[in-house]
């Protein structure tokens, strides 16, 4: 993509030497802009390595806001209370707000949204891969907000200091959001962990299912992370993949243990020397395969998107068409005046 700064009808009228030169010099000031914890700003200077890194970062966080609405939406219209059907809605669209801040932050490095969604669509775009996986019970409501909002509030509270400015301060209002989901999601846990023996197993069972999942949500490993080193250096990640898994593990084996649960990895222990967990291995193949699209829901989650989309096409049509009438009648509105 051309730097909207630097065209290259204006870069052509110099020698390559001097284009290098002062190429080197724009990357020298713009790290150590970044590394005094200064905010990057759209107009800004940046190389072109660091706009693709946040495209690609921002627009599958996006994509994850958006695919991660379904298999929640699946349970709104069979909640067991008004209270809980009302509660699930309200964070369902929380979640479709949060896809389209991230998909505005997005846009201010010069992508169209369009374009993003259709690499979503085809397939080609990534999206979390927590959100192949189905929802099976309503104790499943739980788990997900529990652990699945828990472990993304553990990952999206650092961005909030991300050196990109758009997309730092999207993530200020949408940790705000992501931290009532997390004690929705442990409130329904806890009810059901403290109700009858069978509600209590639906709880331990949804446990069971989600929580390697959740974990595997930080990315892979740090000696297999390949965007990390330069995202870190470049301060969009302030933690490593592993360190936040080893938060989110530390904060959250506890709160199982305050509602009665058992973590489903007999290999976690507590190590007083270190102060963390140690945990089981986790299983990477499986990993792989679910972000290759061969996950237990991947083409379930495509097709549905796409439905989304094509049901959709008339009121983006008639949204257009009104955007254009009012445009007409500001601008007869204004001739008139002159
Ligand atoms: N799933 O080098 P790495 C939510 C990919 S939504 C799929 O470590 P990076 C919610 C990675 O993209 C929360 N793919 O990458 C919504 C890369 O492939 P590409 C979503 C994954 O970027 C609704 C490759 O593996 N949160 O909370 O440095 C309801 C190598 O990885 C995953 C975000 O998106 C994964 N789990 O670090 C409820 C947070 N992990 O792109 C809740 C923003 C890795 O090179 N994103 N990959 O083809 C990030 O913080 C970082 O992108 C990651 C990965 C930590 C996820």
């Amino acid at each position: 993509m051309e730097n909207p700064l630097c065209p290259s009808s204006v870069l052509s009228a110099f020698p390559d030497v001097f284009l290098k030169r002062m190429e080197m010099d724009l990357l020298q000031r713009f790290e150590a802009y970044v590394a005094s914890e200064k905010k990057i700003e759209p107009k800004d200077w940046m190389p072109d390595a660091y706009r693709k890194t946040l495209i690609r970062q921002i627009s599958q966080h996006a994509h994850s806001e958006i695919v991660g609405m379904l298999p929640e939406g699946n349970w709104i219209s069979r909640a067991p209370s008004l209270k809980r059907k009302a509660i699930l809605m309200a964070k369902v669209q929380d979640e479709a707000g949060h896809g389209l801040y991230l998909y505005s932050a997005c846009e201010t490095l010069g992508v169209q949204r369009d374009d993003t969604i259709a690499d979503l669509h085809s397939g080609k775009a990534k999206y979390s891969s927590i959100f192949n996986y189905p929802t099976l019970t309503w104790a499943d409501m739980g788990a997900v907000g529990w652990l699945v909002d828990g472990a993304a509030i553990m990952n999206q509270v650092p961005l909030c200091k991300c050196s990109y400015g758009p997309y730092a301060r999207a993530m200020v209002r949408v940790c705000k959001e992501e931290s009532f989901h997390q004690r929705q999601g442990f409130q329904i846990m806890m009810t059901l962990a403290q109700g009858t023996e069978d509600q209590k197993a639906m709880a331990q069972d949804a446990l069971n299912r989600w929580w390697w999942p959740s974990i595997m949500m930080f990315g892979p490993p740090d000696d297999n992370s390949p965007n990390s080193a330069q995202s870190m250096a470049w301060n969009i990640k302030r933690f490593s993949n592993d360190e936040l898994r080893q938060k989110f593990i530390d904060l959250t084996v506890p709160q199982a243990e305050l509602i009665g649960l058992t973590i489903p990895d007999a290999d976690l222990k507590w190590n007083e020397e270190t102060g963390h967990y140690e945990h089981g291995p986790i299983d990477w193949a499986e990993f792989n395969r679910v972000i290759a699209g061969h996950g237990p829901c991947n083409k379930e989650r495509l097709a549905a998107r796409n439905k989304a989309w094509d049901d959709g096409a008339w009121v983006r049509e008639a949204a257009g068409a009104h955007a254009e009438k009012r445009a007409a009648r500001k601008a007869a509105s204004n001739t008139a005046a002159a």
